[in-house]
């Protein structure tokens, strides 16, 4: 485990015989994951932007303390903040790496309670994500958020997803609620909140002869996102043709905010795993 300038950034590098790994520090930011003898399974944009201002576009942006649009900035705070390294140790299972991130100034003009948020990444032959969020204010507070992970599939136009549940709210249809949903395959810009997920969610990349299963805990949707064509043209850290390998399963807070008391926390995990 060492921490090296990557793009300009600082980026904690994981080599271990069971994977290799790449966590930014700007923004607690995973942007790569390779299990040893399979492909990254983890996309990042060819043209993703390492500016310490902006998200960085692809790995698994951590979206807290809110998703989406509710306040400014977009998806929140923690993926434009510089975490800390706290620790990394070895077990069988690999490599565990920590990034800390807690309020300041800065944040708390943005949004006003103290926090400490803890990420750990378990590297190994799978990946496993958990953001621990504590309340270390005085008063009670609410949030949202999501880990928001970029997968890399051979194309968009032969990927099926199944196991995230029945209902959606379809963002392309005004937040519309539909049911009946549970294999969905991509043929135009694709952007929905399952309401009742499931577990584990599974990405059939058949062309790669390989299925991805993600498992998510303490969230209370799966999201899943394609921007086709037109979005990706307009979206300067994306090539246009960047939509046809990649596709977002998200592990979201997004219906219910979390309400934490005074030293209560919540863990939301994602956990992601290959099979041939
Ligand atoms: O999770 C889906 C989504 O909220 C989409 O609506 C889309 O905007 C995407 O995330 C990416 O958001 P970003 O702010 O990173 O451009």
């Amino acid at each position: 485990v060492t921490v090296c300038d990557y793009q300009g950034i600082k980026v904690v590098r994981v080599i271990h015989e069971l994977a290799e790994a790449g966590i930014s520090l700007h923004g607690g930011h995973l942007i790569w994951f390779k299990p040893t003898g399979s492909d990254d399974i983890i996309w990042l944009s060819e043209k993703a932007e390492f500016d310490t201002t902006k998200a960085i576009r692809g790995g698994i942006p951590v979206c807290w303390p809110w998703f989406g649009k509710a306040a400014t900035p977009s998806h929140g705070f923690a993926r434009t903040s510089e975490w800390t390294l706290h620790q990394h140790r070895e077990n069988e299972q690999g490599v565990i790496v920590s990034l800390t991130l807690e309020d300041t100034n800065a944040t708390r003009a943005i949004w006003p309670h103290r926090f400490h948020n803890q990420i750990t990444f378990e590297i190994g032959r799978e990946l496993k994500v958990s953001l621990i969020s504590t309340n270390t204010d005085d008063h009670a507070w609410s949030f949202s958020g999501a880990l928001h992970t970029y997968f890399n599939i051979a194309t968009i136009n032969d990927l099926e997803i199944t196991g995230m549940g029945e209902t959606y709210l379809d963002s392309t249809q005004g937040n519309q609620m539909f049911a009946g949903g549970d294999t969905l395959t991509f043929n135009t810009e694709t952007d929905r909140v399952y309401t009742s997920p499931t577990n584990p969610v599974v990405i059939h990349d058949k062309p790669h002869q390989r299925k991805i299963l993600v498992t998510n805990q303490g969230h209370d949707a799966a999201v899943i996102w394609n921007p086709w064509q037109m979005l990706s043209m307009s979206m300067a850290d994306m090539a246009d043709d960047g939509f046809e390998t990649m596709v977002c399963v998200e592990s979201a807070i997004h219906e219910q905010a979390i309400t934490l008391l005074p030293g209560e926390s919540h863990t939301l995990s994602t956990q992601i795993s290959v099979e041939k």
